[in-house]
């Protein structure tokens, strides 16, 4: 597929999407959902890829649907399937994609823009950057896992608290509430992620895809079902070249060479 409002980048072991509406604050069309979803999917199945980056051009990360798309009454779709066909399928594909995906938010992060920066699995963000679940401004519920991840991330007071006010909150406020990971200066942000990025390039890929599916199960599981669940992906694990390589380098005071197997 060509992109015409992303832009992909492979080096070094990282996939780059970058979204590319900057004049818009890369508010989300149709188009850009059927490219993003393309994008994860290639990552995934490139033998170069073991992380991939997500990160906005411009001054904003993404302000969520293109509310002009939404302006014409007559020519409104049915938002369910907008959800169903469009938004969910991205955050399923982010969140269940087998390698760390790491956000970089250089803006605003509004509406299903921050809820697509929350399924990723580490957030980093400009100190300048807003976090706002605007729906409510529009008389809608926070979607794209916004009210699955909300409450899990915050507890719901202040799920509710966001969610019903939207307001936007300061990158600090998201680390101190456990929103994201860690806020950096504005102009530390790409060389920030992209370290982070090509780091995690060359962890035990498998491992850590692992740990994402566990820790996203441990939701729905009993004690008793990840303790099991645990046992059966370290059976795995250990039976894998990362295991034996990380316990080489560590008995032979070197650093690991991990393949992702
Ligand atoms: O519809 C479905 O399929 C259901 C799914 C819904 C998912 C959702 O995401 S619903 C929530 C949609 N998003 C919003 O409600 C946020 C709307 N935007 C804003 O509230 C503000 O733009 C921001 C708080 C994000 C940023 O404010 P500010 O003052 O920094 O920038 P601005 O001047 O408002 O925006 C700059 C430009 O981007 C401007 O265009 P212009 O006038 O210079 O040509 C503005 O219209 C445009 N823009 C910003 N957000 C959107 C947008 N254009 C279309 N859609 C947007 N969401």
């Amino acid at each position: 597929m060509t992109y015409e409002t992303i832009l992909y980048e492979e080096a070094d072991g990282v996939a780059t999407v970058t979204l590319n509406r900057p004049d818009k604050l890369n508010a989300v069309t149709g188009q850009m959902l059927d490219e993003l979803k393309d994008a994860v999917a290639r990552a995934g199945a490139s033998p170069d890829v073991r992380c991939l980056l997500l990160t906005g051009a411009g001054r904003g990360f993404c302000a969520g649907q293109d509310l002009s798309d939404r302006a014409v009454a007559s020519e409104r779709p049915d938002l369910s399937q907008t959800l169903g066909q469009g938004y969910n399928p991205l955050i399923k594909a982010i969140t269940e994609l087998p390698m760390p995906v790491v956000c970089a938010v250089n803006g605003i992060a509004a509406g299903a823009g921050a809820n697509i920066a929350l399924a990723c699995d580490i957030v980093l963000a400009k100190r300048s950057a807003k976090f706002m679940q605007a729906f409510a401004k529009i008389g809608l519920i926070p979607d794209s896992g916004g009210t699955w991840h909300l409450p899990r991330m915050l507890g719901l007071p202040r799920a509710l608290g966001l969610a019903m006010l939207a307001e936007p909150i300061s990158a600090e406020q998201a680390v101190t509430w456990g929103l994201i990971w860690q806020a950096v200066d504005d102009d530390m942000l790409m060389i920030e992620a992209n370290a982070f990025a090509k780091k995690l390039a060359t962890q035990p890929t498998r491992g850590l895809a692992e740990i994402k599916r566990a820790m996203r199960a441990s939701f729905a599981n009993t004690l008793d079902e990840q303790l099991a669940l645990e046992a059966g992906i370290q059976g795995e694990l250990g039976r894998g070249h990362d295991y034996g390589e990380g316990i080489s380098a560590f008995m032979e005071k070197r650093e690991a060479k991990f393949t992702g197997e």
